[in-house]
Protein backbone atom coordinates (compact mmCIF):
# COMPACT_ATOMS: atom_id res chain seq x y z
CA UNK A 1 0.00 0.00 0.00
CA UNK A 2 0.97 3.45 -0.48
CA UNK A 3 1.99 5.78 2.10
CA UNK A 4 -0.14 9.16 2.83
CA UNK A 5 3.30 10.94 2.89
CA UNK A 6 3.54 9.43 -1.18
CA UNK A 7 -0.08 10.28 -1.95
CA UNK A 8 0.38 13.71 -0.78
CA UNK A 9 3.65 14.17 -2.49
CA UNK A 10 1.75 13.99 -5.80
CA UNK A 11 -0.09 16.95 -4.87
CA UNK A 12 1.33 20.58 -5.76
CA UNK A 13 1.68 21.45 -1.88
CA UNK A 14 3.27 23.93 -0.08
CA UNK A 15 6.43 23.53 2.33
CA UNK A 16 7.66 19.91 3.73
CA UNK A 17 4.94 17.74 5.01
CA UNK A 18 5.72 16.96 9.10
CA UNK A 19 2.67 14.67 10.03
CA UNK A 20 -0.73 13.27 8.66
CA UNK A 21 -2.94 12.72 10.83
CA UNK A 22 -6.93 11.47 11.11
CA UNK A 23 -9.71 14.42 10.99
CA UNK A 24 -13.20 14.69 11.33
CA UNK A 25 -16.27 12.19 11.83
CA UNK A 26 -17.55 11.61 7.99
CA UNK A 27 -19.47 8.20 7.39
CA UNK A 28 -17.82 7.81 4.32
CA UNK A 29 -14.89 8.75 2.89
CA UNK A 30 -11.56 8.78 5.38
CA UNK A 31 -10.25 12.32 6.28
CA UNK A 32 -6.50 13.56 7.19
CA UNK A 33 -4.93 16.36 8.32
CA UNK A 34 -1.88 17.10 6.63
CA UNK A 35 0.35 19.21 8.75
CA UNK A 36 3.33 21.02 7.05
CA UNK A 37 6.69 22.38 8.77
CA UNK A 38 7.08 26.17 9.17
CA UNK A 39 4.28 28.84 8.11
CA UNK A 40 2.84 27.90 5.16
CA UNK A 41 -1.23 26.28 4.71
CA UNK A 42 -1.33 22.75 6.07
CA UNK A 43 -3.62 20.62 4.14
CA UNK A 44 -6.70 17.85 3.74
CA UNK A 45 -5.84 14.90 2.08
CA UNK A 46 -9.28 12.34 1.55
CA UNK A 47 -9.51 8.88 0.41
CA UNK A 48 -12.73 9.25 -1.97
CA UNK A 49 -15.05 6.15 -1.21
CA UNK A 50 -14.95 5.41 -5.03
CA UNK A 51 -17.60 3.07 -4.17
CA UNK A 52 -19.94 5.42 -3.19
CA UNK A 53 -18.62 8.15 -5.93
CA UNK A 54 -18.34 6.24 -9.05
CA UNK A 55 -17.91 8.69 -11.13
CA UNK A 56 -14.65 11.06 -9.22
CA UNK A 57 -14.46 13.35 -12.69
CA UNK A 58 -17.62 14.56 -12.95
CA UNK A 59 -17.32 14.85 -8.60
CA UNK A 60 -14.25 17.19 -8.64
CA UNK A 61 -15.51 19.24 -12.04
CA UNK A 62 -18.81 19.92 -9.74
CA UNK A 63 -16.67 20.84 -7.13
CA UNK A 64 -14.30 23.14 -9.33
CA UNK A 65 -17.61 24.56 -10.74
CA UNK A 66 -19.16 25.20 -7.19
CA UNK A 67 -15.99 26.66 -5.44
CA UNK A 68 -15.06 28.97 -8.61
CA UNK A 69 -18.40 30.41 -8.14
CA UNK A 70 -18.55 31.32 -4.96
CA UNK A 71 -15.63 32.49 -4.51
CA UNK A 72 -16.31 35.16 -7.19
CA UNK A 73 -19.41 35.61 -5.65
CA UNK A 74 -17.85 36.67 -2.38
CA UNK A 75 -15.01 38.47 -4.21
CA UNK A 76 -17.35 40.65 -6.13
CA UNK A 77 -19.30 41.02 -2.77
CA UNK A 78 -15.99 42.63 -0.97
CA UNK A 79 -15.69 39.88 1.00
CA UNK A 80 -12.11 39.49 2.96
CA UNK A 81 -10.24 36.22 3.91
CA UNK A 82 -11.61 34.11 1.51
CA UNK A 83 -9.84 31.15 1.19
CA UNK A 84 -11.36 30.55 4.98
CA UNK A 85 -14.44 31.14 3.10
CA UNK A 86 -14.81 28.69 0.39
CA UNK A 87 -12.80 25.20 -0.41
CA UNK A 88 -9.66 25.43 -2.47
CA UNK A 89 -8.47 22.17 -4.30
CA UNK A 90 -4.95 20.96 -4.87
CA UNK A 91 -3.83 19.96 -8.59
CA UNK A 92 -1.89 17.37 -9.23
CA UNK A 93 1.58 18.41 -10.03
CA UNK A 94 2.03 18.90 -13.35
CA UNK A 95 -2.09 18.62 -14.00
CA UNK A 96 -4.78 20.48 -13.84
CA UNK A 97 -7.25 17.75 -12.39
CA UNK A 98 -7.48 17.46 -8.85
CA UNK A 99 -7.60 14.16 -8.19
CA UNK A 100 -4.73 11.25 -7.71
CA UNK A 101 -5.46 7.62 -8.53
CA UNK A 102 -3.09 5.05 -6.60
CA UNK A 103 -3.64 1.86 -8.55
CA UNK A 104 -6.31 1.17 -6.19
CA UNK A 105 -7.64 4.28 -4.39
CA UNK A 106 -8.59 8.02 -5.14
CA UNK A 107 -7.48 10.74 -3.17
CA UNK A 108 -7.47 14.53 -2.97
CA UNK A 109 -6.07 17.67 -1.38
CA UNK A 110 -7.93 20.75 -0.38
CA UNK A 111 -6.48 24.27 1.92
CA UNK A 112 -7.03 23.35 5.44
CA UNK A 113 -8.95 25.94 6.95
CA UNK A 114 -7.09 27.48 10.20
CA UNK A 115 -8.71 28.69 13.52
CA UNK A 116 -12.18 27.47 12.47
CA UNK A 117 -14.21 24.74 14.86
CA UNK A 118 -16.66 22.33 13.81
CA UNK A 119 -19.26 20.90 16.12
CA UNK A 120 -21.54 17.40 16.15
CA UNK A 121 -24.42 20.10 18.07
CA UNK A 122 -25.20 23.40 18.10
CA UNK A 123 -27.29 25.48 20.09
CA UNK A 124 -30.04 28.07 18.83
CA UNK A 125 -27.78 31.17 18.20
CA UNK A 126 -25.31 29.29 16.24
CA UNK A 127 -28.02 27.27 14.39
CA UNK A 128 -29.42 30.68 13.50
CA UNK A 129 -25.72 31.34 11.99
CA UNK A 130 -26.09 28.16 10.36
CA UNK A 131 -29.62 28.64 8.38
CA UNK A 132 -28.24 31.92 7.19
CA UNK A 133 -25.51 29.92 5.89
CA UNK A 134 -27.21 27.20 3.91
CA UNK A 135 -30.01 30.22 2.68
CA UNK A 136 -27.11 31.89 1.53
CA UNK A 137 -25.12 28.81 -0.06
CA UNK A 138 -28.33 28.09 -2.18
CA UNK A 139 -28.84 31.71 -2.70
CA UNK A 140 -25.23 31.90 -4.33
CA UNK A 141 -25.50 28.86 -6.20
CA UNK A 142 -29.10 29.96 -7.61
CA UNK A 143 -27.31 31.35 -10.79
CA UNK A 144 -24.77 28.99 -11.74
CA UNK A 145 -24.70 28.37 -15.34
CA UNK A 146 -22.55 25.57 -15.51
CA UNK A 147 -24.80 22.44 -15.47
CA UNK A 148 -23.56 20.36 -11.96
CA UNK A 149 -23.88 16.37 -12.63
CA UNK A 150 -25.23 13.93 -9.96
CA UNK A 151 -22.69 12.80 -8.15
CA UNK A 152 -25.18 10.24 -6.59
CA UNK A 153 -28.39 9.64 -8.80
CA UNK A 154 -31.35 10.26 -6.83
CA UNK A 155 -29.64 10.75 -3.70
CA UNK A 156 -32.50 12.57 -1.90
CA UNK A 157 -35.37 10.46 -3.85
CA UNK A 158 -37.73 9.07 -1.53
CA UNK A 159 -39.61 6.99 -3.96
CA UNK A 160 -36.08 5.53 -4.47
CA UNK A 161 -35.25 5.36 -0.58
CA UNK A 162 -37.92 3.23 -0.38
CA UNK A 163 -37.61 0.78 -3.60
CA UNK A 164 -34.46 -0.18 -1.70
CA UNK A 165 -35.60 -0.98 1.23
CA UNK A 166 -37.96 -3.26 -0.78
CA UNK A 167 -35.24 -4.91 -2.86
CA UNK A 168 -33.03 -5.16 0.86
CA UNK A 169 -36.03 -7.04 3.06
CA UNK A 170 -36.49 -9.51 -0.80
CA UNK A 171 -32.81 -10.03 -0.43
CA UNK A 172 -32.58 -10.61 3.27
CA UNK A 173 -28.66 -10.75 1.97
CA UNK A 174 -27.74 -10.58 6.07
CA UNK A 175 -30.84 -12.86 7.28
CA UNK A 176 -31.18 -10.45 9.95
CA UNK A 177 -35.31 -10.51 9.25
CA UNK A 178 -35.32 -14.31 10.44
CA UNK A 179 -33.04 -13.70 13.34
CA UNK A 180 -33.56 -12.97 16.87
CA UNK A 181 -34.96 -9.47 16.23
CA UNK A 182 -37.89 -10.50 13.42
CA UNK A 183 -40.28 -9.37 15.75
CA UNK A 184 -39.03 -5.88 15.71
CA UNK A 185 -37.61 -5.34 12.48
CA UNK A 186 -41.27 -6.21 10.66
CA UNK A 187 -42.71 -3.97 13.44
CA UNK A 188 -40.02 -1.03 11.67
CA UNK A 189 -41.10 -2.45 8.30
CA UNK A 190 -44.62 -1.48 9.10
CA UNK A 191 -44.03 1.58 10.73
CA UNK A 192 -42.09 2.85 7.65
CA UNK A 193 -44.66 1.66 5.41
CA UNK A 194 -47.70 3.05 6.67
CA UNK A 195 -45.93 6.96 6.26
CA UNK A 196 -43.84 5.71 3.07
CA UNK A 197 -46.20 7.14 0.76
CA UNK A 198 -47.37 10.74 2.40
CA UNK A 199 -43.15 11.03 2.67
CA UNK A 200 -43.12 10.61 -1.12
CA UNK A 201 -44.84 13.85 -1.42
CA UNK A 202 -42.14 16.25 -2.79
CA UNK A 203 -41.41 13.82 -5.72
CA UNK A 204 -45.25 13.80 -6.59
CA UNK A 205 -45.45 17.84 -5.95
CA UNK A 206 -42.31 17.91 -8.75
CA UNK A 207 -43.84 15.82 -11.24
CA UNK A 208 -47.01 17.72 -10.92
CA UNK A 209 -44.45 21.32 -11.80
CA UNK A 210 -45.11 22.69 -8.42
CA UNK A 211 -41.93 21.89 -6.74
CA UNK A 212 -38.55 23.06 -8.62
CA UNK A 213 -34.79 21.48 -8.29
CA UNK A 214 -32.40 23.91 -7.37
CA UNK A 215 -28.39 23.68 -6.74
CA UNK A 216 -28.31 22.29 -2.94
CA UNK A 217 -26.23 20.87 -0.37
CA UNK A 218 -27.81 17.53 -0.05
CA UNK A 219 -25.74 17.02 3.26
CA UNK A 220 -25.91 19.44 5.49
CA UNK A 221 -24.95 17.79 8.87
CA UNK A 222 -23.69 20.61 11.44
CA UNK A 223 -20.61 18.71 11.11
CA UNK A 224 -20.43 19.69 7.78
CA UNK A 225 -19.88 23.62 8.44
CA UNK A 226 -16.82 25.05 9.57
CA UNK A 227 -17.56 27.96 12.52
CA UNK A 228 -15.40 30.46 13.31
CA UNK A 229 -14.51 31.16 17.20
CA UNK A 230 -17.65 33.81 17.44
CA UNK A 231 -19.63 31.10 16.02
CA UNK A 232 -20.33 33.03 12.41
CA UNK A 233 -19.97 30.01 10.37
CA UNK A 234 -17.05 30.29 7.69
CA UNK A 235 -17.71 27.84 5.22
CA UNK A 236 -19.67 25.02 4.15
CA UNK A 237 -17.83 21.80 3.63
CA UNK A 238 -18.45 18.29 2.24
CA UNK A 239 -19.81 19.48 -1.24
CA UNK A 240 -19.38 15.75 -2.40
CA UNK A 241 -23.33 16.26 -2.91
CA UNK A 242 -23.66 19.23 -4.04
CA UNK A 243 -26.42 18.55 -7.06
CA UNK A 244 -29.89 19.55 -8.22
CA UNK A 245 -32.19 18.58 -4.95
CA UNK A 246 -35.58 20.32 -3.43
CA UNK A 247 -34.72 22.74 -0.79
CA UNK A 248 -35.71 20.36 1.62
CA UNK A 249 -32.65 18.57 1.61
CA UNK A 250 -30.86 21.50 3.27
CA UNK A 251 -33.37 22.48 5.78
CA UNK A 252 -34.28 19.15 6.28
CA UNK A 253 -30.96 17.67 6.59
CA UNK A 254 -29.75 20.09 8.76
CA UNK A 255 -32.71 20.00 11.46
CA UNK A 256 -32.26 15.97 11.71
CA UNK A 257 -29.22 16.28 13.21
CA UNK A 258 -29.24 20.24 14.21
CA UNK A 259 -32.21 19.89 15.77
CA UNK A 260 -32.13 16.35 17.89
CA UNK A 261 -31.81 16.29 21.67
CA UNK A 262 -29.29 13.64 21.01
CA UNK A 263 -26.74 12.19 18.46
CA UNK A 264 -28.35 10.07 15.11
CA UNK A 265 -27.07 6.80 16.62
CA UNK A 266 -28.51 7.27 20.34
CA UNK A 267 -29.38 4.06 21.77
CA UNK A 268 -31.50 5.74 24.52
CA UNK A 269 -35.04 6.67 22.96
CA UNK A 270 -35.93 8.53 26.05
CA UNK A 271 -33.10 11.03 24.80
CA UNK A 272 -33.89 11.51 21.68
CA UNK A 273 -36.37 14.28 20.84
CA UNK A 274 -36.86 17.31 18.60
CA UNK A 275 -35.84 20.79 20.26
CA UNK A 276 -37.81 23.83 19.16
CA UNK A 277 -35.89 26.57 19.75
CA UNK A 278 -33.49 25.13 17.56
CA UNK A 279 -35.99 24.65 14.90
CA UNK A 280 -36.96 28.37 15.22
CA UNK A 281 -33.79 29.83 15.32
CA UNK A 282 -32.56 27.42 12.06
CA UNK A 283 -35.75 28.57 10.37
CA UNK A 284 -35.58 31.93 10.85
CA UNK A 285 -32.06 32.40 9.74
CA UNK A 286 -33.22 30.05 6.44
CA UNK A 287 -36.01 32.08 6.07
CA UNK A 288 -34.34 35.21 6.16
CA UNK A 289 -31.44 34.85 4.08
CA UNK A 290 -33.57 32.37 1.13
CA UNK A 291 -36.76 34.13 0.97
CA UNK A 292 -35.77 35.83 -2.24
CA UNK A 293 -35.73 32.65 -4.39
CA UNK A 294 -38.13 30.38 -2.25
CA UNK A 295 -41.69 29.97 -3.35
CA UNK A 296 -45.02 29.34 -1.13
CA UNK A 297 -45.05 26.02 -1.95
CA UNK A 298 -41.23 25.20 -0.37
CA UNK A 299 -41.88 27.43 2.43
CA UNK A 300 -45.48 25.84 3.07
CA UNK A 301 -43.79 22.19 3.07
CA UNK A 302 -40.45 23.30 5.08
CA UNK A 303 -42.58 21.31 8.32
CA UNK A 304 -42.76 18.03 6.26
CA UNK A 305 -39.04 18.79 5.11
CA UNK A 306 -38.32 18.42 9.08
CA UNK A 307 -40.11 14.95 9.18
CA UNK A 308 -38.78 13.98 5.77
CA UNK A 309 -35.54 13.62 6.45
CA UNK A 310 -35.40 11.60 9.96
CA UNK A 311 -37.95 9.19 8.02
CA UNK A 312 -35.61 9.32 4.85
CA UNK A 313 -31.97 8.43 6.74
CA UNK A 314 -34.04 5.83 9.09
CA UNK A 315 -35.18 4.29 6.02
CA UNK A 316 -31.70 3.98 4.48
CA UNK A 317 -30.22 2.49 8.03
CA UNK A 318 -32.49 0.04 7.72
CA UNK A 319 -31.81 -0.97 4.43
CA UNK A 320 -27.98 -0.89 4.94
CA UNK A 321 -28.74 -2.97 8.06
CA UNK A 322 -30.62 -5.23 6.17
CA UNK A 323 -28.21 -5.47 3.55
CA UNK A 324 -25.38 -6.81 6.20
CA UNK A 325 -23.80 -3.04 6.68
CA UNK A 326 -22.39 -2.69 3.56
CA UNK A 327 -22.96 1.52 2.92
CA UNK A 328 -21.80 3.15 6.37
CA UNK A 329 -18.69 2.75 8.66
CA UNK A 330 -20.24 1.30 12.05
CA UNK A 331 -18.89 0.38 15.14
CA UNK A 332 -20.48 -2.35 16.48
CA UNK A 333 -22.86 -5.01 14.60
CA UNK A 334 -26.48 -3.39 15.88
CA UNK A 335 -25.12 0.30 14.88
CA UNK A 336 -27.27 0.77 12.04
CA UNK A 337 -30.45 -0.70 13.68
CA UNK A 338 -29.44 1.49 16.76
CA UNK A 339 -29.46 4.72 14.45
CA UNK A 340 -32.88 3.80 12.82
CA UNK A 341 -34.48 3.12 15.83
CA UNK A 342 -33.18 6.74 16.80
CA UNK A 343 -33.80 8.33 13.45
CA UNK A 344 -37.79 7.22 13.05
CA UNK A 345 -38.37 8.04 17.27
CA UNK A 346 -36.95 11.93 15.70
CA UNK A 347 -39.43 10.98 12.79
CA UNK A 348 -42.24 10.51 14.96
CA UNK A 349 -41.49 13.59 17.37
CA UNK A 350 -41.13 16.05 14.82
CA UNK A 351 -44.81 14.91 13.08
CA UNK A 352 -45.96 15.72 17.13
CA UNK A 353 -44.58 19.42 16.36
CA UNK A 354 -45.94 20.04 12.84
CA UNK A 355 -49.10 22.40 13.78
CA UNK A 356 -46.45 24.28 16.01
CA UNK A 357 -43.85 24.62 13.05
CA UNK A 358 -46.55 25.86 10.77
CA UNK A 359 -47.80 28.50 13.34
CA UNK A 360 -43.98 29.77 13.77
CA UNK A 361 -43.58 29.65 10.01
CA UNK A 362 -46.53 31.63 8.90
CA UNK A 363 -45.25 34.28 12.20
CA UNK A 364 -42.30 34.68 10.15
CA UNK A 365 -43.58 35.66 7.14
C1 LIG B 1 -23.23 10.39 5.17
O1 LIG B 1 -20.25 11.43 4.77
P1 LIG B 1 -21.16 11.98 5.82
O2 LIG B 1 -20.99 11.30 7.13
O3 LIG B 1 -21.08 13.50 5.91
C2 LIG B 1 -24.20 10.36 3.99
C3 LIG B 1 -25.37 11.29 4.24
C4 LIG B 1 -26.07 10.83 5.49
C5 LIG B 1 -25.09 10.78 6.65
C6 LIG B 1 -25.72 10.19 7.88
C7 LIG B 1 -22.82 10.41 0.52
O4 LIG B 1 -22.68 11.68 5.30
O5 LIG B 1 -26.26 11.26 3.17
O6 LIG B 1 -27.11 11.69 5.79
O7 LIG B 1 -23.92 10.00 6.33
N1 LIG B 1 -23.52 10.74 2.78
C8 LIG B 1 -23.63 9.98 1.68
O8 LIG B 1 -24.96 10.52 8.99
O9 LIG B 1 -24.37 9.01 1.60
MG1 LIG C 1 -19.13 15.10 6.58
Amino acid sequence: MTSLKEIAGHFDIRGTVKEIAPLGNGLINDTYKIVTEGNGPDYVLQHINNAIFTDVDLLQNNIRAVTEHIRAKLIAAGETDIDRKTLRFIPVKGEEKTWYFDGEKYWRVSVFIPDAYTYEAVNPEYSYYAGKAFGHFEAMLSDLNEPLGETIPDFHNMELRLRQLVEAVEKNAAGRLDGPQGEELHAILQDMDKYGVQMCLAEQLYREGKLPKRVCHCDTKVNNMLFDKDGKVLCVIDLDTVMPSFVFSDYGDFLRIGACTAPEDEPDLDKVGFDMDIFRAFTKGYIESAKEFLTPVEIEHLPYAAALFPFMQAVRFFADYLNGDTYYRIRYPEHNLVRTRAQLKLFHCVLDKTPEMHAYIASLL
